[in-house]
């Protein structure tokens, strides 16, 4: 179990660099046809994926939200208000959620999910966190 974590850790740089490729090939996909980009994340097993995504300031983004696991509800919560984000979505276990939110300051910020059942770790200190990158506009 604690190998395999492991493996996976070293695998995320891959793993991210193809979900780049991929939402680089449907960059140009309009969003409700206002030129906005279409994410699509998984949340399972304590984690996002992928746990890193780039957006463009000023640019729509729609994001699709993905729990992959059973019985376990995760959420995505992402309070940055120097971009005018206050995001709060919970997912429940094997739904899909979307979330509309357009990023209006580039910076770098947290997202984690604020579960958390008595007497057990949060998600979020097992380690479901991450990040977005907001790219200045152009
Ligand atoms: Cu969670």
């Amino acid at each position: 179990m604690m190998a395999d974590s492991h493996r996976r850790r070293l695998l995320k740089p891959f793993a991210f660099t193809v979900a780049a490729l991929c939402l680089g090939a449907t960059a140009g996909t309009p969003a409700a046809g206002d030129g906005g980009v279409v994410i699509e994340m998984k949340l399972g097993d304590y984690r996002y994926m992928p746990d890193r995504i780039e957006v463009t300031a000023g640019v729509p983004v729609t994001l699709r939200l993905v729990n992959t696991d059973r019985i376990t509800p995760h959420n995505f919560t992402l309070e940055a208000p120097a971009a005018g984000l206050d995001l709060d979505v919970d997912v429940g276990a094997g739904k899909t959620e979307e979330v509309g939110f357009t990023p209006a300051a580039a910076g770098t910020y947290r997202f984690y999910c604020d579960k958390k059942l008595p007497f057990f770790k949060s998600h979020r200190q097992r380690g479901m966190e991450g990040t977005l990158r907001v790219r200045p506009a152009p």
